[in-house]
């Protein structure tokens, strides 16, 4: 399924209402880092995050080690940055 990429004013105004989340050099894909009091927290904010990407059928690209959790979203479906990953950041937001 072809899914419309942001533009790039779109992908602006988005980096500008989410403090934190940075461009990946190529352009193609928003990254966070994430640093928690442990694991148990850094992992609950995950499983958070998983459940939603599950219902949302729209999986983040993470790493986590111990207390550190770094996500990058990116639209597979779309080549890029799409309104899916803005919903997904969004909502990872409000786990925080
Ligand atoms: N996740 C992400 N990040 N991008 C996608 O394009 C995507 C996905 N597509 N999760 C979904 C699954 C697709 O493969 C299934 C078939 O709906």
């Amino acid at each position: 399924m072809s899914i419309p990429r942001l533009t790039d004013a779109e992908t602006a105004a988005l980096l500008a209402e989410l403090p934190g989340w940075n461009l990946r050099d190529d352009g193609l894909a928003i990254t966070r880092s994430f640093k928690f009091a442990d694991f148990n927290a850094a992992f609950g904010f995950m499983t958070r995050v998983a459940l939603y990407a599950d219902k949302a059928d729209h999986h983040p690209e993470w790493f986590n080690v111990y207390n550190r959790v770094e996500i990058t979203l990116t639209t597979h479906d779309a080549g890029g940055l799409s309104a899916r990953d803005a919903a997904m950041a969004r909502v990872i937001e409000t786990y925080l």
